[in-house]
C-alpha cells in the first residue's frame, strides 16, 4: 500500500502509508537558488531560484536600507533547505519556512519568504504557460488604477507637478510639498518627478515641526482644488509623523478636500490609537506599508480603523500572504492600496500588479516609476497607459532579470533619511 501511479483515487490509497516524498504528480525540483544583489539607480535584491526543468522565477527581496541582512538569511539560512524541493508546492514551502524557522515575522523573514514565494508563483506561471494573475482567480477588471507622486518645494511647485502628472494621464496623484521655514522635507524630489528614498552615505537629517506642517497642509490642498476642481482623487502621506489627536486635527482640516486618502498619519505600533483618529474625522486613512504579517494588520482591518491596507508583496511574505490580508481585509469593507516606491523592484511591481488585477477588493496601487538603468536591468511585460497599468500576458510574472548587466551596478550601502524636530530631537517619519 501507498504506491500509486499517476490517476490512482485517493480512495486507493492509505494516506498513512503514503511516502511523503510521492506525491500524485511528479515533482519539479528546486535544484538551484541564488541571491542576486545589484545597484542599477538604486539597491536591489533578487532571489532566483531555478528548477529541474530548467524553468527559473524571480522573487524581490529588497529592504530598503537593510538590504544585506535579507541576503545573508537567503543564502545562509534558506537556500541550504530549499534545494530539492518541489517548487510546485508553494503553500507548504512558505509554512515550511514560516513555521519551520520557529523565530516568526519581522522584515527580514517575511522579506526573504516574500522572495521565496513570489519567485514559486513566477515559476508556476511559466510551467503552466499563464500570466500569474490567471492562476489567482482571473482579473477583476480591465487594469489598475496606479496613484503618482507629485511633489514641489512650495505650494505652486506642486501645483505644476500635478499638472505634468496629469498631462502624463495619472487619475490619482499624491502631492507633498517642501513646507516654509524647514530646510528639507523627505517625500519631496529634487528637481525630478519622483524622489528616491534612499541615499548614499550615512542618513540624511530632515528637520521638522509639526505646528508648521499642520497649518501648512490644508492650504496646499486647498489650492490644489481650486486649480483641479473636485474630481481628482488626490493622496496625501504624512510618513507617521503625527500623534493621534494631531492626525484627528489634520483630517478634520482636510475634509472639505476630500483626499481619496491621508497615509500613516501615526505610527502605528500603537494601533489603538486609531480609534481617536477616527472618532474625529471622516477622511479616509490608508496604512501598513512597513506590516509583515496579517496579524499587524488584524486590529486595524478587524476594527474597522483604516480604508486601506497598504501591505506591499515584498514586505508582508509574498503573493500567498498578500491574498490571506486582502481576504480578511474583504470582510471589513477594507480595500487594498499596495506600497510601490521605487525600493519595490519590478519583481514586486509585476507581483503587485497581478495581485491587484484579481483581487476583488483591490483599491489602488501605489507607482513610482524606476530609473531607467533599473528597467533595462530588468525587463517587464507590465505597462502604463492613461493612470492605469496592467501586468501584460507573458507566462508567469513577466519579468526577467539581466544579470550580465546587473553585474555592473555593484551595491552601494545607502540609508533612509531621518528626522529630527527643530530642537534636534529625533522623530518619527
Ligand atoms: C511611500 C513611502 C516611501 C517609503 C519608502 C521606504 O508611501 O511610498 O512612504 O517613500 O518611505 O519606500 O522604503
Ligand atoms: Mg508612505
Amino acid at each position: 500500500m501507498g504506491q500509486a501511479s499517476h490517476g490512482t483515487g485517493i480512495g486507493f490509497v492509505s494516506l498513512l502509508g503514503w511516502p511523503r516524498d510521492k506525491g500524485f504528480l511528479s515533482t519539479m525540483k528546486i535544484t538551484d537558488a541564488r541571491v542576486i544583489v545589484c545597484s542599477p539607480g538604486r539597491n536591489f535584491v533578487t532571489l532566483k531560484i531555478t528548477t529541474e526543468d530548467g524553468i527559473h522565477g524571480l522573487g524581490d527581496a529588497t529592504l530598503n536600507g537593510r538590504e544585506l541582512a535579507v541576503t545573508g538569511y537567503l543564502s545562509d539560512h534558506v537556500i541550504p533547505i530549499l534545494i530539492g524541493r518541489d517548487a510546485r508546492r508553494i503553500e507548504d514551502i512558505w509554512q515550511y519556512l514560516y513555521k519551520g524557522a520557529y523565530w516568526r515575522r519581522g522584515p527580514v523573514t517575511m522579506c526573504s519568504i516574500a522572495a521565496v514565494d513570489t519567485a514559486l508563483w513566477d515559476i508556476k506561471g511559466k510551467a503552466l504557460n499563464v500570466p500569474v494573475y490567471q492562476l489567482l482567480g482571473g482579473a477583476s477588471r480591465d487594469g489598475v488604477l496606479v496613484y503618482g507622486h507629485a511633489s514641489g518645494q512650495d505650494i505652486e511647485d506642486t501645483v505644476q507637478a500635478v499638472a505634468e502628472y496629469r498631462k502624463l494621464g495619472y487619475k490619482a496623484i499624491r502631492a507633498q510639498s517642501g513646507i516654509p521655514g524647514l530646510q528639507s522635507t523627505y517625500g519631496v524630489g529634487r528637481g525630478k518627478m519622483y524622489y528616491e528614498p534612499a541615499e548614499k552615505g550615512a542618513p540624511v537629517e530632515n528637520a521638522w515641526s509639526t505646528d508648521l506642517y499642520l497649518n501648512f497642509v490644508p492650504r496646499l490642498f486647498e489650492r490644489l482644488r481650486k486649480e483641479f476642481g473636485e474630481d481628482l482623487p488626490l493622496l496625501h502621506d504624512v510618513h507617521h509623523r503625527l500623534t493621534p489627536i494631531e492626525a484627528a486635527r489634520l483630517g478634520k482640516s482636510l475634509e472639505p478636500f476630500h483626499l481619496f486618502w491621508l497615509e500613516d498619519p501615526v505610527p502605528a505600533e500603537l494601533q489603538e490609537s486609531l480609534r481617536l483618529i477616527r472618532q474625529h474625522t471622516t477622511t479616509p486613512i490608508a496604512i501598513g506599508e512597513v506590516f509583515n504579517s496579517i496579524y499587524d494588520c488584524q486590529q486595524l482591518i478587524q476594527e474597522q480603523l483604516i480604508d486601506y491596507i497598504r501591505t506591499a508583496v515584498v514586505h508582508a511574505g509574498g503573493i500567498s500572504h498578500l491574498r490571506k490580508i486582502a481576504s480578511l481585509a474583504e470582510l471589513y469593507h477594507v480595500r487594498t492600496g499596495c506600497h510601490g516606491a521605487t525600493d519595490m523592484s519590478p519583481v514586486c511591481m509585476a507581483a503587485a500588479l497581478h495581485f491587484d488585477l484579481s483581487v476583488h477588493n483591490f483599491g489602488i496601487q501605489e507607482y513610482m516609476h524606476h530609473a531607467e538603468e533599473t528597467d533595462r536591468v530588468f525587463s517587464h511585460s507590465y505597462s502604463f497607459s492613461d493612470g492605469m497599468m496592467h501586468p501584460g500576458d507573458a507566462p508567469g510574472l513577466g519579468v526577467d532579470l539581466d544579470e550580465a548587466l546587473a553585474s555592473k551596478y555593484p551595491y552601494r550601502r545607502a540609508y533612509l533619511p531621518i528626522n529630527r524636530k527643530l530642537d534636534g530631537t529625533m522623530h518619527s517619519w
